[in-house]
């Protein structure tokens, strides 16, 4: 079906809108393995992802669970600073936590 003058132009209007384009986002996982503790998982989650105790605790058990589990949603660089942050605590206390970064 043809489109209509005016509903060309709203749509026009709708893209228009937003003055400053929204970046793209990237998800931070962390992964599950049998040795990094559980202290250690909720520590990272309370320090580099400022989460609650309560919130860390559930996504801790989550990846424990699940294999997997989402830490945050952050720009680019943003999202490798605190995936790098992850691993440098990881390696200092020689846990092979591991925590991945994936384009939204
Ligand atoms: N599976 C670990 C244990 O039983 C706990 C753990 C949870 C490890 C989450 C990594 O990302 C992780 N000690």
């Amino acid at each position: 079906m043809a489109r209509t003058g005016a509903e060309g132009e709203e749509k026009t209007a709708v893209l228009e809108r937003r003055k400053t384009a929204r970046p793209p986002m990237y998800r931070v996982f962390l992964l599950n393995d049998d040795y990094t503790t559980m202290d250690f998982v909720v520590h990272v989650l309370e320090s580099v992802f400022h989460k609650s105790p309560v919130e860390a605790t559930q996504i801790m058990l989550h990846v424990h669970k699940k294999g997997v589990g989402l830490a945050g949603v952050y720009t680019r660089d943003i999202a490798e600073t605190k995936a790098e942050a992850v691993r440098s605590l990881a390696r200092e206390r020689q846990f092979p936590l591991r925590c991945v970064m994936e384009k939204e």
